[in-house]
């Protein structure tokens, strides 16, 4: 087998079947930044590497997903953090015109250029701790030429660093204030105008939206999913996060990707998100700066065998998180998952929460050569660690 690089001497979590697919003495060979093959080094074919890496019995995992981020946008809210931490609430922060709308405004006010320069920074986070792809949603915008706006930031930024980007159009995100409390009428923008011209434009790769009370309700958001499919789009949504709206069940119904957030998910939702095998993304840096206490029903997913998927939510309101290796802890102090239940969040999991569990998310013959290379004895230190950053070195696409 001719390749161009080949790494030899490591220990492979493949991710692949079962737990995480430990091979010791392993080997990975990349040709056309495709992995070739991935297994122990005794059973490789004779393989003619243009390179050969020495890891010195480091561990290769797959590059790791962040399969839901908000991190194109202006701004910052800090202050509005620091104005709770001396006791206001949300509701009157909201009335004072912060909140959602008020990342709204400076993301309005702010360039595409903008927009990706401040994103960079955080982009950039995330490939330090070996994330090779991200999903980034609009919804900052809520009107057509802002979501664009959004939505090509999204794009630039594929095209300037090494990381592989998921766009998802979140337009049902918000109710901005020039519809005056007319949620149905915005949602008509959004079905007839903005689904259609963002994938005419080829800008999303999925359409996203926020069920609940103080978003968008199930029956705004079905019609939402219809545009999508209309248009050839996958669907995800935000369900469950502060109360119970059946939303996760809605997304189910529709054979939506992934359900997100899910701690006011009831077993009704689970059941069905086991039938349409739609993913569980658990977003535990949300919960952390929300101090919520109420924790998504993690040993009923698990029972009824629905994929749960980890992400950082990076936003500026709920979850300023951009490291995806905390939230991988938080994963498992606060949710109480495994670390086998964690790294497959980001990687196999997580894959399949964007729909491209064919292309990427594990190490197997086929799949792009995304690796993460990390200075570690033992798996679990990927997640019973805080603070600490073993990435040796990243690959993507084999380079
Ligand atoms: N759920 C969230 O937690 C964020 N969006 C969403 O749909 C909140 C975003 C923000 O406050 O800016
Ligand atoms: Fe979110």
């Amino acid at each position: 087998m001719r390749c161009a690089t080949r790494w030899t001497n490591a220990r492979l979590a493949t991710m692949a079947g079962d737990d995480l697919g430990v091979v010791e003495a392993g080997t990975i060979a990349a040709l056309d930044g495709r992995i070739a093959y991935a297994g122990p080094s005794a059973d490789a074919p004779p393989i003619e590497a243009d390179e050969t890496i020495d890891c010195g019995g480091r561990w290769i995992t797959p590059g790791l997903i962040d399969c839901h981020t908000h991190l194109v946008h202006a701004g910052n809210r800090a202050h509005e953090c620091a104005l709770r931490l001396e006791g206001a609430s949300y509701e009157a922060i909201a009335r004072a015109g912060g909140g959602i709308v008020s990342t709204m405004k400076a993301t309005r006010a702010a360039s595409e250029d903008a927009l990706v320069a401040s994103a960079l920074p955080r982009v950039d986070a995330l490939i330090a701790q070996g994330v090779t792809t991200v999903e980034i949603k609009s919804g900052y915008g809520l009107a057509l030429d802002d979501e664009i706006k959004m939505l090509r930031a999204a794009r630039r930024i594929g095209a300037e660093r090494p990381i592989r980007v998921s766009a998802t159009f979140l337009g049902a995100h918000a109710l901005p204030p020039e519809f005056g409390g007319d949620r149905d009428g915005y949602i008509d923008a959004v079905v007839d105008r903005m689904i259609p011209a963002v994938a005419e434009l080829g800008l999303a790769d999925a359409v996203d939206g926020f069920c609940e009370t103080i978003g968008f309700t199930p029956a705004q958001i079905a019609r939402v999913f219809d545009a999508a499919k209309a248009h050839g789009l996958p669907i995800k949504l935000h369900a469950e996060q502060i109360t119970d709206q059946g939303g996760a069940a809605l997304a189910a119904a529709h054979g939506a990707l992934s359900a997100d957030h899910l701690e006011h998910l009831d077993a009704h939702g689970v059941a069905a998100m086991a039938r349409s095998g739609t993913v569980a993304t658990l977003l535990p840096g949300a919960f952390y700066f929300l101090r919520d206490t109420r924790r998504p029903p993690v040993a009923a997913l698990r029972a009824a065998g629905v994929p749960i998927a980890l992400a950082t939510d990076c936003n500026p309101g709920t979850s300023p998180l951009t490291s995806l290796l905390l939230a991988m802890n938080m994963g498992a102090i606060l949710f109480e998952l495994t670390v086998a239940e964690v790294l497959r969040g980001v990687t196999r999991n997580a894959a399949r929460a964007l729909g491209l569990h064919n292309a990427i998310g594990t190490l197997e013959p086929g799949k792009r050569c995304d690796l993460a290379i990390w200075d570690i004895e033992t798996p679990a230190e990927l997640v019973c660690q805080i603070g600490v950053n073993p990435l040796h070195a990243r690959v993507w696409g084999g380079r």
